[in-house]
């Protein structure tokens, strides 16, 4: 029995159910699952709230949330749409937190790999669970008093799906259960569906209990300097303290879809990555599913949306952040969207970079640290030339703002949270149970030299190293400033869940000779010439890439040459009809001596990083590139 199964609860049914003292505002109680009421009475204990509220994702439940939020000034109504409103955060509650993020494990090399002496560690941090108990009793103790808790039950993929997994949050934070609502399916079917399995626990609290310490900013509530957010991979288990922004507050999202659901897929033979999931019909008439990695803020959501230039082809989208995937028994990967929303950033989103992200926003939806225009509107950078001219703006802080002012309008990771059923190229399966077919996983990151369009890898094997020495400019998101180039392998650094070197040795063996693997692709869209302008124009124009890599898995050999980083376009192979001045010897080009740099550069990081971890396969690889550019004429 675990220490929560020990707890002694009752329940008191005379005029309102009680847990202890504390009375249920909202449903019952007693209809839960057992191991629910077990978590709910240990979460009660510990927190302390003054009531309970058990969600069931009605509308009834969203408009009365939403009442309360308007009231308190959390939220504001954009009157120029249908139901959107935008919420500005305390201003020091903006992002993701990595550096109070956690992996808990009674081994510290079950949660990061042995890094080289002297070396900190970037591929996750692991607390011990004497340090973490002692951390978290300082935060969750009475954390919730005087708030409502409440219990959010959230199926992650369509619920009851094979692929799907379940999740119970509490919450103090009724912002979070809105958002809960967008990017998760909150349902009491969910309580049908779980009845006496296990599900991941998910505590999260505010750290503001009443009456509040700290001078509450925006009606805002939150804790920066105790933000804390811990996950138990061994006991399915997260706590999140003091944060109540997305990544760190959404526990479906970063938390659970890919840190404690890759320990899941790892122990269940199928994989959780950081990857849009997306459906390419041809002029042929014929589908194909592709998943792709970048880290934050590279384009997925652009991607996924993709507006294609070429006639003829067709684009619909099934997801655009995380995908769950495994292998059917007929050995064809398949792949779910876990998440029911896109929680996008929204600086650069307009409707020539991503139409189908706009349309998807138009209501129902909620936009965080935005701008916001005199006419109810919403406003960011890259929105300039659909703004009427003139009008009255109010930045993400709440100040007055004009084209030209110092300071952005909307904060860099300001974002948007909408349903992802109102996206007009929705997949029509993308809620299908057993998920769509997968022929291609492409890696991609922000590479402004010496890395190509794209390039396929010689073997899945080799596509697991191009995945492992994923590179990318630094982002707001990674709450890193300037432009350096950080590594970021499979997109997953912030997110990992176990030792990377075990990840890698997990994608390895996840080839079988009865399976159908496919074939791996890395892409880069943003190289950039001597003068620092782009070779390549992105956005819709990138489905010519796309067409290339559908091409090469219907296994069309005359258009692809070995190179020692692996196959690349043959020249005049890309569709470039229609485009104008693409210099395709640069954007193709490998640089001799920027490549043995940067294999070299790979080699020290992971060595630096990953260790005696990382299998030898990995690094006979990166030897047998560097050989082979040596060889190369200069
Ligand atoms: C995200 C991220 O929010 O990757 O999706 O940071
Ligand atoms: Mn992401």
């Amino acid at each position: 029995m675990s220490e929560e199964e020990e707890l002694v609860y009752e329940v008191h049914e005379i005029v309102v159910q009680k847990i202890g003292h504390v009375p249920v505002a909202k449903g019952d109680f007693n209809h839960l699952p057992r191991k629910v009421k077990t978590f709910v009475a240990h979460c009660v204990q510990l927190c302390k709230p003054r009531g309970i509220y058990i969600c069931d994702g009605d509308q009834a439940e969203a408009d009365e949330i939403i009442h309360k939020l308007l009231e308190r000034g959390t939220l504001t109504r954009l009157t120029k749409y249908q139901n959107n409103y935008l919420c500005r955060t305390d201003p020091a509650d903006v992002a993701r937190v990595e550096s109070k993020t956690f992996i808990v494990t009674e081994n510290k090399y079950d949660s990061v790999p042995h890094v080289r002496e002297g070396v900190s560690g970037t591929l996750g941090a692991w607390l011990s669970p004497e340090d973490t108990k002692e951390e978290l009793d300082q935060r969750f103790p009475g954390c919730m008093a005087g708030r409502m808790m409440y219990i959010i039950p959230f199926s992650m993929g369509p619920v009851g799906s094979p692929l799907s997994k379940i999740g119970v949050q509490v919450t103090d934070s009724n912002y979070v259960l809105l958002c809960m609502r967008t990017m998760t399916r909150v349902t009491p079917r969910v309580w049908e569906v779980l009845g006496d399995s296990d599900f991941v626990k998910c505590i999260h609290s505010l750290g503001c209990p009443r009456p509040v310490q700290r001078r509450v900013k925006n009606h805002w509530p939150c804790n920066p300097e105790k933000v804390m957010i811990v996950h138990f991979p061994e006991q399915r288990k997260i706590k999140s303290f003091g944060s109540g922004y997305g990544g760190n507050s959404l526990l479906g999202k970063k938390c659970f879809a890919l840190r404690i659901a890759s320990v899941i897929a790892r122990d269940e033979g199928w994989m959780a990555e950081h990857m849009l999931i997306m459906s390419i019909t041809t002029p042929k008439n014929k589908e194909f599913f592709v998943a792709a990695a970048f880290p934050s803020a590279c384009g997925k959501t652009n991607l996924a949306m993709l507006n294609p230039s070429l006639p003829g082809f067709r684009i619909q989208c099934v997801g655009d952040d995380i995908a769950w995937m495994k292998f059917d028994d007929s050995g064809v990967l398949h792949g779910i969207n876990p998440e029911a929303g896109f929680f996008g950033v929204a600086p650069g989103t307009n409707m020539k970079t991503n139409p189908n992200a706009m349309l998807s926003f138009q209501a129902n939806s909620i936009f965080t640290n935005v701008a916001e225009t005199a006419d109810g509107g919403y406003f960011w950078e890259g929105l300039e030339d659909e703004t009427p001219k003139g009008i009255g703006i109010i930045d993400w802080l709440g100040n007055p703002w004009h084209p030209g002012c110092v300071g952005k309008a909307a904060h860099p990771n300001s974002r948007f949270t909408a349903p992802a059923s109102q996206c007009p190229i929705i997949h029509p399966k993308w809620e299908d149970p057993k998920g769509v077919p997968i022929s291609a996983l492409i890696f991609g990151g922000r590479r402004p030299v010496g890395v190509p369009l794209v390039f396929e890898s010689k073997s899945w094997a080799h596509g697991v190293l191009i995945g492992a020495c994923v590179k990318s400019e630094a982002t707001a998101a990674a709450e890193h400033q300037g432009k350096n180039i950080m590594h970021d392998p499979m997109a997953m650094r912030p997110f990992m869940g176990y030792n990377f070197g075990h990840y890698l040795q997990h994608w390895l063996d996840l080839e079988k000779p009865d399976r159908q693997m496919p074939k791996i692709f890395h892409v880069n869209w943003f190289r950039v010439d001597s003068k620092g302008q782009f070779l390549w124009p992105g956005f819709g124009d990138n489905i010519r890439v796309l067409d290339w890599i559908l091409r090469r898995c219907e296994g069309d050999n005359s258009i692809a040459e070995e190179t020692p980083i692996g196959y690349v376009p043959k020249k005049g192979t890309i569709d470039l009809s229609g485009l104008e001045g693409i210099n395709e010897d640069e954007l193709f080009s490998l640089p001799k001596h920027y490549w043995l740099d940067d294999t070299r550069e790979s080699k020290r990081f992971l060595e630096d990083q990953v260790g005696i971890d990382t299998p030898s396969i990995i690094f006979k690889l990166l030897d047998e590139q560097e050989e082979a550019f040596n060889k190369c004429p200069e």
